[in-house]
C-alpha cells in the first residue's frame, strides 16, 4: 500500500480531510487537477459557520482566521423598503465568523506543506480503481509520467465537476437537481463595507448581497440573468445597480471603487446519494451544491469532512467499521437540511422572471413573518448559524 488514504481534489475538502487524517497518524496523498495558485486565486465563500471555525481550529489552521477573521453577531435582510435584523446572538447565543474561502485554503496549504503531506498538482487523467475491493487504487498523470498508488480509502474531493461522484455506478445513484434560472455576479473592491454586517437584499428589481472580507475589503453580488457575462458589466454599472437593490440608508453610504475581481457564479441546488461507494467517498461539492443564499456551501463541506474524519481514523486504527458504514446517512441528514434552508432563502430574496403576483405576495409575506415572528427569526438563525454536527 503507497499510502492510507488517497484524496482527489486540493480544494478545502480535500486539504481539511488531510490535515484532519494526518494529526491522527493516518497518511494521506492529494492530487489536485490545477495548479497551486490557480487554487488560490478563486474567490468564493465568505461565512464560517461557528462549528466549521472549531473544526479549523482542530485542525491546527485556525491561528490566522482567529486573529483577522471578524466575528459577526447578526445580519440584516430587506425586502424593498423593509428590512429586519436577524440577532443570531440573542436569538441562539451563538455567531459565524466572516473569513475568506481563500484565506482558509491558504492556511490548510501551509499547515498541510508544514506536516510534509503529499500534495501533487496538474495532475491530469486521474483515475479511480477497484473500491469495491480491499486494495483500491488512483492512477493519473503527472509531469508527464504516468502513476499509480494503492491505498486503504479513497475520498472524492474533486467538486462538481470532478472524476469521483461518475465511478458510482448511474443506476445505484440518485440526483437530485434544482437548477435556478439566474445567477450571482460577484465584485471585490478595495473599499469599506457598506455596513458593519451583511445585508441580504431581496428588492423587485432583484437579489443583492453586501458582504465583506475585512474592513477595507468588500464583497458584493448582485443576481443576474444567466446569460449575462461579467464583461457586460461596467463596474459603474454594477455600483448603480446595487444601490437600487439595497435598503435606501445602505445605498447612500455605499463606497464605490474600480473591482479588482468580478465574475458570475450560477446557482444550482444538487445532492447526489449515496456518498459512498465500496471504499470511495464523497465528500463536499462531490455530492452537493447548495445556491450561496444561505452560506452553507463551504460550511456543509467541513461538516462532511469532520463526519468522514471520524469514521475513517478507527476504520483504519482499529478495524473498525461502524463509522464509515454511517457516514452517507449521517452526513445526508445535515446535507438536506442545509439543502432545504438554502433554497428557502433563495425563493424568499429573488425575483423570479415571469412570477405571477401571488408569488411576490408570498415573497413579501415571508418576509412580514420574519418582521413579526421571533420564532421565525430564531428558525432562520439557527439554520444560517449551522445546526449541530
Ligand atoms: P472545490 O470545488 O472547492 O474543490 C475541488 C477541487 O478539486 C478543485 O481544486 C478542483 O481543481 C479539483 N479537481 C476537480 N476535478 C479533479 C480531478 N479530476 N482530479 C484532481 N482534482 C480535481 N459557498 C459559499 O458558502 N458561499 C459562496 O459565496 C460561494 N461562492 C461560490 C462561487 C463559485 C464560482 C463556486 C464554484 C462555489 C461557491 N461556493 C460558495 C461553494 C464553494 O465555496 C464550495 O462549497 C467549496 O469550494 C467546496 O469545497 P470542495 O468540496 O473542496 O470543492
Ligand atoms: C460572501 O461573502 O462571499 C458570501 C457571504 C454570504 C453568502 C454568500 C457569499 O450567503
Amino acid at each position: 500500500m503507497d499510502t492510507e488514504v488517497v484524496i482527489i481534489g486540493g480544494g478545502p475538502s480535500g486539504l481539511l480531510l488531510s490535515q484532519l487524517l494526518n494529526r491522527n497518524g493516518i497518511a494521506t496523498v492529494i492530487l489536485e487537477r490545477s495548479s497551486r495558485a490557480h487554487v488560490l486565486s478563486r474567490i468564493r465563500a465568505g461565512i464560517i459557520e461557528w462549528g466549521a471555525v472549531e473544526t479549523f481550529r482542530e485542525a491546527g489552521a485556525g491561528a490566522r482566521m482567529d486573529r483577522e477573521g471578524i466575528p459577526h453577531n447578526g445580519c440584516v435582510l430587506s425586502h424593498d423598503a423593509l428590512a429586519v435584523r436577524i440577532d443570531f446572538e440573542e436569538l441562539t447565543g451563538r455567531k459565524v465568523m466572516v473569513y475568506g474561502q481563500t484565506e482558509i485554503t491558504a492556511d490548510l496549504y501551509a499547515a498541510q506543506d508544514a506536516i510534509g503531506t503529499p500534495i501533487f498538482h496538474d495532475v491530469d487523467d486521474v483515475v479511480i480503481e477497484d473500491v469495491l475491493t480491499s486494495r483500491p487504487a488512483v492512477s493519473f498523470t503527472v509531469d508527464g509520467e504516468r502513476r499509480r498508488l494503492e491505498c486503504a480509502f479513497v475520498a472524492g474531493c474533486d467538486g462538481f465537476h470532478g472524476v469521483s461522484r461518475q465511478v458510482i455506478p448511474a443506476e445505484k445513484r440518485r440526483e437530485f437537481e434544482r437548477i435556478y434560472p439566474f445567477g450571482w455576479l460577484g465584485l471585490l473592491a478595495h473599499t469599506p463595507p457598506v455596513h458593519e454586517e451583511l445585508i441580504y437584499a431581496g428588492s423587485e428589481r432583484g437579489f443583492a448581497l453586501a458582504s465583506m472580507r475585512s474592513q477595507t475589503l468588500s464583497r458584493y453580488y448582485i443576481q443576474v440573468p444567466l446569460a449575462d457575462r461579467p464583461d457586460d458589466w461596467s463596474d459603474a454599472a454594477f455600483w448603480e445597480e446595487l444601490k437600487r437593490r439595497l435598503p435606501a440608508a445602505a445605498a447612500q453610504q455605499l463606497v464605490t471603487g474600480p473591482s479588482i475581481e468580478k465574475s458570475i457564479a450560477p446557482l444550482r441546488s444538487f445532492v447526489s446519494e449515496p456518498l459512498r461507494y465500496g471504499r470511495l467517498f464523497l465528500v463536499g461539492d462531490a455530492a452537493h451544491i447548495v445556491p450561496p443564499t444561505g452560506a452553507k456551501g463551504l460550511n456543509l463541506a467541513v461538516s462532511d469532512v469532520f463526519y468522514l474524519a471520524e469514521a475513517l481514523v478507527p476504520a483504519l486504527k482499529h478495524q473498525a467499521s461502524a463509522g464509515i458504514d454511517g457516514y452517507s446517512a449521517r452526513a445526508l441528514a445535515r446535507i438536506w437540511n442545509a439543502m432545504r434552508f438554502s433554497w428557502q432563502m433563495t425563493l424568499m430574496l429573488h425575483r423570479f422572471d415571469g412570477e405571477d403576483s401571488f408569488a411576490a405576495a408570498m415573497r413579501k409575506a415571508t418576509f412580514m413573518h420574519l418582521q413579526r415572528s421571533e420564532t421565525a427569526r430564531r428558525d432562520l438563525a439557527e439554520n444560517y448559524i449551522g445546526l449541530p454536527y
